[in-house]
């Protein structure tokens, strides 16, 4: 299988940082690809309409996206514990914690709109700080309803990967009076996955 990936994309990451935990990663070549609105890529057009990475490409069978059914479709690949518990508030938990990186990822891309790409006349800062301040909420929520101590999960891998990218962008900063957030933090990117899957690069619009 190929993955359509980006170095310095957190959606791409969490899929690729689900395959290893998934113990996965062996059986995926992972092709860099650039994507922006504003920069139509054909290579990735040619898998995914909305033109976004991350695309699971497999051998035979109808190319995956976006990052949250890849991780479902690669869960089913493996005989060991699911990453995305099939049942019961444990289910509920993992996805809900997934929906919150996953807008966390949302606000921050959009927040870098109104902050760096966008040409400087046509910013708005209104927006700018809405956005800012879902990143803010999001951040006290999850100090107050991240479950720490259970088994690794997809809104886990899902969080510390939006986390990380959150922090090489130099979005507005998690670890101020979150010692919990980002406690488990600190110890989930030590993790191998994350370690074989640094970011880097710029975007380019
Ligand atoms: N919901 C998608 C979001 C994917 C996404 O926005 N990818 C970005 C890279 S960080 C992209 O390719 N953007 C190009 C574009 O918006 O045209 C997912 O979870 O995979």
């Amino acid at each position: 299988m190929k993955l359509l990936y980006q170095t310095h994309s957190p959606y791409a990451r969490k899929a690729l940082v689900f395959a290893h935990e998934a113990g996965l990663a062996q059986r995926i070549e992972v092709v860099h690809q650039e994507t922006s609105p504003m920069r139509r890529n054909e290579h990735v057009f040619a898998e995914n309409p909305l033109g976004k990475v991350p695309v699971l490409v497999r051998p035979g069978l109808p190319p995956i996206f976006d990052s949250d059914v890849i991780c479902a479709f690669l869960d089913t690949l493996h005989e060991g514990r699911k990453l995305i518990p099939a049942e019961g508030e444990a289910r509920w938990q993992a996805l809900r914690v997934q929906a919150v990186a996953q807008g966390l990822a949302d606000a921050g891309i959009a927040l870098r709109w109104e902050t760096v790409r966008r040409p400087q006349a046509l910013r708005y800062p209104p927006l700018r700080d809405g956005y800012a301040e879902k990143l803010l909420a999001s951040y006290d929520w999850l100090e107050r309803e991240l479950d720490h101590n259970s088994p690794i999960h997809v809104g886990h891998i899902a969080l510390a990967t939006v986390l990380s990218w959150i922090e090489f962008r130099e979005l507005p900063a998690f670890r101020k009076n979150r010692p919990q957030l980002a406690a488990w933090f600190d110890a989930f990117e030590a993790r191998p996955s994350m370690q074989a899957t640094p970011l880097s690069g710029e975007t380019h619009d």
